[in-house]
């Protein structure tokens, strides 16, 4: 087995999000976004919703003392935008903006070093009636949000992330409409989504840096290598046309300022003069949320008459996703050498599975503990080959609400019991925790 060794001043910790583990919906002034919406529109699987989830918006110091008895010195939370400006633009509430800050305080007193994301889908209602990441009208305001939040927090946190996965909103939430805001506007839905995002990112980025310097400032992005199913040319340029809307509009926007040559045409109505050079950025950081490998062929009838061919692996998670890792050094290898070697760090890693809790109390979640290691070694093996990576975040702190699968899938690495709300480390936390602590090696 590799060892799993990781290079001096490599961090550890846990990435959340607030939608899926406030809770406090209608707590202090918070305005609705795109996921209050559809929940209540009845478009969760199980029927639940997100107004307790783990109710962390009360219990954070609970959730703070957990990562730091794990020996986690970084964490990435997001910052709810609907309770910054609730109506998405014009007033400001104090009071989201002060939760923040008691959260904040709180990392930094137990040694904690908090990364801010500030967006992680809950874009407020109001703009997305106004056409949401279809138009550039939500470009502004976003901006203008990054500016009020770092105005007030960035004298205690240095580490920012625009955005998370603009490839999943823009496909599930404009194209398949599996996710808020739950449309079906065909690949043009989906490129207009990437393209606005890009547009969003790259004037909050230098909204901030106008106004404070000495910050890290990057973004969070879902990269999954994409493979042909066959080497039938059909599937062949399936596979590469996915890589380009799933992983090169966003990577090459920030990374280039580039528009994939394969979509360019398609973008040619939304794209105009001086946006290419707008939404590139030297960014001093990129997340990376890796999950799996993607396996694609053609097929008609799906977003870019592209579909999900056979995965050729041994073990699939709770998600029904393969268990892929070498897709993961894949990734890390592929930046080094084609994108300069930039620093990064892995933004999210982890899985659901059908946890039991055993007669001992206790979660002895195997596959989970498995999963993890094979992804560090992932890791390690890219580092030592000299890929600069700077961190590993699991995905996820707290079991959650898992968007559309509402809370039936749990990729905690602490169960929540929703009834009672209680936390209780699963022993895939005592396997972070050894790693964190440089005892499993
Ligand atoms: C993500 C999402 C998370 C999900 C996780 C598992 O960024 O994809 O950030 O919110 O819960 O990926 O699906």
């Amino acid at each position: 087995m590799t060892s799993l060794t990781f290079p001096p001043g490599f961090r550890w910790g846990a990435s959340t999000s607030a939608y899926q583990i406030e809770g406090a919906l209608d707590a202090d002034g918070r305005g609705a976004c795109v996921w209050d919406t559809y929940t209540a529109q009845g478009r969760i699987q199980d029927g639940s919703n997100a107004a307790t989830a783990c109710d962390h918006y009360h219990r954070f110091p609970e959730d703070i003392a957990l990562m730091k008895a794990a020996g986690f010195d970084s964490y990435r939370f997001s910052i709810a935008w609907p309770r910054i400006v609730p109506a998405g633009t014009g007033a400001v509430e104090p009071r989201g903006l002060d939760f923040y800050d008691r959260l904040v305080d709180a990392l930094l007193e137990a040694g904690i070093t908090p990364m801010a994301c500030l967006y992680h889908w809950d874009l407020p209602q109001p703009l997305e009636d106004a056409g949401g990441w279809q138009g550039r009208a939500v470009v502004g305001p976003f901006a203008d949000y990054a500016r009020i939040v770092a105005a007030r927090l960035a004298d205690r946190v240095k580490e920012w992330m625009m955005l998370n996965e603009p490839n999943v909103v823009a496909i599930h939430g404009y194209g398949t409409g599996e996710h808020a805001p739950g449309h079906q506007l065909g690949d043009t839905g989906i490129l207009r989504a990437l393209h606005h995002q890009n547009l969003a990112q790259g004037a909050a980025l230098r909204a901030i840096a106008a106004e404070h310097s000495g910050l890290t400032l990057g973004t969070v992005l879902n990269l999954q290598p994409s493979v042909p199913d066959s080497d039938r040319p059909e599937d062949v340029a399936a596979a590469a046309r996915w890589d380009a809307v799933w992983n090169r509009v966003s990577l090459d926007g920030v990374m280039r300022g580039q528009i994939p040559p394969l979509l360019a045409e398609a973008m040619a109505d939304f794209v105009l003069p001086g946006d290419e050079e707008a939404i590139r950025y030297p960014i001093d950081l990129l997340g990376i949320n890796y999950y799996s490998r993607m396996t694609m062929k053609h097929e008609e009838g799906h977003p870019f008459d592209v579909w999900w061919g056979e995965a050729r692996c041994r073990r699939w998670t709770g998600m029904a996703w393969p268990v892929q890792p070498e897709g993961l050094y894949d990734l890390l290898t592929e930046l080094r050498t084609d994108y300069a070697n930039p620093a990064v760090f892995i933004a999210e890693n982890g899985c659901a599975y059908d946890d039991v809790v055993a007669d001992d109390g206790q979660i002895h979640d195997d596959e989970r503990v498995l999963f993890f290691r094979e992804h560090l070694e992932a890791v390690a093996q890219a580092a030592r080959e000299g890929c600069n990576v700077k961190g590993y975040l699991c995905w996820s702190l707290l079991d959650n609400f898992e968007w559309a699968f509402g809370l039936s899938k749990r990729f905690g690495v602490v169960r929540v019991d929703y009834d009672t709300l209680a936390r209780t480390p699963k022993d895939s936390y005592r396997f972070l925790s050894s790693v964190a602590k440089g005892g499993d090696k």
